[in-house]
């Protein structure tokens, strides 16, 4: 049995390799002109964990391991935005305005598009998902009872916010969730540590988390 040294306990890796799950790794919240600027944050905070997700998911694609992408992004008609999360927090500009990486959080968009560097290739998932939480009105869970995936590990943005609404909703719906602490960012470092520490608290009450060089090579070794 292989195993991950993690927070609050080892993570017992399975049979039936777990998925990356990325999470809105996209222009809108890590490059200037977004809807995370639009909000009033300091953008490049979250850029300090691009190369550590990188080299998670160059591990990811040589051991043939499923990865899945998500991105924060509504209709252009805005149908599935409701008036409450547009309104929120009176910001410079608003989900849908006009922003000059086009429309804020729109499907189709640049600023929609996920950053360069963290592309998906063919053969990954991409979803689109309207909520902070990527099960939310998305396929996520059909495609992961598809493939009998159990196990999930998480990185990407913000770690308060839209991976750890995932990361609850992943634990309610029976999946055995682990973040990668080095592989998240928060616009605040402070709220960063703290949701990392509330999630594996109580004996992992949500999931687990780890450093990338310990999932590496834990990979590795039971994959590879
Ligand atoms: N504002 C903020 O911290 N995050 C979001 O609005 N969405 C995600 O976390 N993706």
């Amino acid at each position: 049995m292989h195993q991950i040294d993690a927070r609050p306990f080892a993570y017992k890796l399975p049979e039936n390799p777990p998925a990356l799950v990325i999470i809105d790794m996209q222009k809108d919240f890590v490059e200037p002109g977004g809807f995370g600027e639009s909000l009033g944050n300091d953008v490049s905070l979250l850029k300090k964990c691009v190369p550590v997700i990188s080299e998670v998911l160059m591990i990811f694609r040589q051991l043939r391991l499923p990865v899945i992408h998500t991105r924060e992004a509504h209709k252009p008609d805005l149908s599935d935005c409701p008036e409450s999360k547009r309104m929120r927090g009176n910001p410079a500009l608003k989900i849908g305005d006009m922003g000059p990486m086009g429309r804020l959080l729109v499907d189709g968009e640049v600023g929609n598009q996920i950053i360069d560097e963290l592309l998906p290739i063919s053969g990954e998932v991409e979803i689109a998902k309207p909520g902070k939480g990527a099960f939310y009105n998305t396929p996520l869970q059909k495609i992961l009872d598809e493939k009998a995936i159990t196990h999930l590990i998480f990185a990407g943005v913000t770690t308060e916010v839209c991976v750890q609404t995932t990361m609850r909703e992943a634990n309610d719906r029976g999946f055995e969730s682990l973040v990668i602490e080095d592989g998240t960012e928060s616009y605040f470092p402070h709220f960063k540590k703290t949701t990392i520490d509330m999630l594996v608290a109580q004996g992992g009450i949500i999931g687990s988390s780890a450093m990338s060089k310990d999932i590496i090579e834990a990979l590795e070794e039971a994959y590879g």
